[in-house]
C-alpha cells in the first residue's frame, strides 16, 4: 500500500505541457525550464504517427493477455532483468504490482524478437515504435541543447551511436480492486481498494525517458519540495523524464526526476517507456561548456555508462545512484 506520509500536495496543473508545434526557440526555452525545475514535462503535437503508437499498444495488450507460460517464452532468451517479469524488479529484491516486458533495443534483439504465432507483427510494431520514439527523444534533446546554447547534437549524438544502449519497457499494472477478491486484502480494507505500489519511487539511470500510457492514471512525480504530483493520463501526449546521466552531463542543472507508479481503483494501466541510453563505453561527465559558462564547480567525476549500470544494478530501486559519482 502507498504510505500515508507520502502526501500528494501539488496538482497536475503544475506539470508543464509543451506544444511542440509552436515556435522552436519558445519550445526549447520551455523544455530547459521544465528540466531545471522538475525534470519532467509532457509534450503534445509531437510528430509520432498515431498508427505506430496504436499498433504497439495493441501488440502490448495482446501480449499481456497471454498465459504466463507463453509470456515467459518471449525470445530471444535473455537473462534477467530482460524478458518477461512478474512483480520482481531489478536484481535486489524489489517488488511491485506490475508485470512487464523489458527489451534491449539492439538490432540483434529486434531481429530475433518472437512470441506467439505471428512474431513478425510483434517485432515490426516494436521496431517502428522504437524508431519513432528515438527520433522524438533526439528532437527533444536537440531542443534542450539549443536552449542551453550548446551545439544542437551534444546530447542526441550519444543515443544515435550505433551501439547505444537503449531499452523498451512495456508495463501492465492491474487495477487496485483486482486485489479485493484475491484474498490478499484484510477484511477491514474490503470496502475500498487502496492504491498499491506498482513501481516504487526511483530515478531513471539513462539520459532521457519517453513514456506514454493508456487513459489510466497512476504515474506520480516528485516535485523539488517533496510533494508527489499525480500525472493525469493523456494517451495523445508523451511524458518526458530527465535521467541520471542528463543530470550529470548538465552538472546538476537538469534534475533527474523521482517518480513512481501506483495502481488505480477500477482500471488497469498500460505504459510504454523508452529509455535512451548511450553506448556502454561512452564517457559521461559534466560538459566543460556548462561548467565554464556558469562558472560552477564540477559536481560529478567522469565515468562510463557501463560502470554506472553495474553500480545501479547493485543497489535497490529507490537508492540514490549518483552520490558516489560526486566529485566533492
Ligand atoms: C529504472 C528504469 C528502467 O525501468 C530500468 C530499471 C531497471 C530494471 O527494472 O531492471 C532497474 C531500475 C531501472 C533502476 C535501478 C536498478 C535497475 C531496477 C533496479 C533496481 C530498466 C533501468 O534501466 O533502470
Amino acid at each position: 500500500m502507498v504510505k500515508e506520509s507520502q502526501n500528494i500536495v501539488a496538482v497536475d496543473q503544475d506539470i508543464p505541457v509543451i506544444d511542440m508545434s509552436l515556435d522552436r526557440s519558445r519550445v526549447s526555452m520551455q523544455m530547459v525550464k521544465a528540466c531545471e525545475t522538475i525534470g519532467f514535462f509532457k509534450v503534445v503535437n509531437h510528430a509520432v504517427d498515431p498508427d505506430v503508437i496504436s499498433r504497439m499498444e495493441q501488440e502490448a495488450i495482446n501480449f499481456f493477455a497471454k498465459p504466463v507460460l507463453e509470456k515467459k517464452s518471449v525470445g530471444p532468451v535473455v537473462n534477467r532483468p530482460f524478458g518477461y517479469g512478474l512483480k520482481d524488479i531489478g536484481l535486489k529484491g524489489d517488488i511491485g504490482e506490475v508485470e512487464y516486458l523489458l527489451l534491449h533495443m539492439n538490432p540483434l534483439v529486434l531481429s530475433q524478437l518472437s512470441f506467439g504465432n505471428d512474431s513478425t507483427k510483434f517485432s515490426s510494431a516494436v521496431t517502428c515504435y522504437v524508431e519513432a520514439v528515438k527520433q522524438l527523444a533526439c528532437e527533444i534533446l536537440d531542443l534542450t541543447a539549443e536552449g542551453l546554447r550548446l551545439p544542437p547534437h551534444t546530447f542526441s549524438k550519444l543515443i544515435r551511436a550505433v551501439d547505444s544502449d537503449s531499452v523498451l519497457r512495456l508495463n501492465h499494472y492491474p487495477s487496485s480492486d483486482q486485489f479485493l477478491n484475491s484474498g490478499a486484502t484484510k477484511l477491514s480494507d474490503m470496502s475500498v481498494s487502496l492504491p498499491r505500489v506498482g513501481f516504487g519511487e526511483h530515478t531513471d539511470p539513462q539520459i532521457l525517458t519517453v513514456l506514454r500510457s493508456n487513459g489510466v492514471g497512476g504515474l506520480q512525480v516528485a516535485f523539488p519540495d517533496g510533494s508527489w504530483v499525480p500525472v493525469s493520463p493523456d494517451p495523445s501526449a508523451f511524458c518526458v523524464l530527465v535521467g541520471d546521466l542528463l543530470q550529470v552531463l548538465t552538472n546538476g542543472r537538469f534534475i533527474s526526476v523521482r517518480h513512481r507508479a501506483v495502481t488505480t481503483e477500477h482500471a488497469s494501466r498500460l505504459s510504454m517507456a523508452y529509455f535512451a541510453g548511450p553506448s556502454a563505453h561512452a564517457k559521461i561527465g559534466p560538459l566543460p561548456a556548462i561548467i565554464t559558462a556558469a562558472d560552477q564547480p564540477r559536481l560529478y567525476r567522469t565515468f562510463t555508462w557501463a560502470d554506472y549500470k553495474k553500480f545501479a544494478y547493485s543497489l535497490r530501486l529507490g537508492d540514490n545512484r549518483l552520490d558516489i559519482f560526486c566529485s566533492c
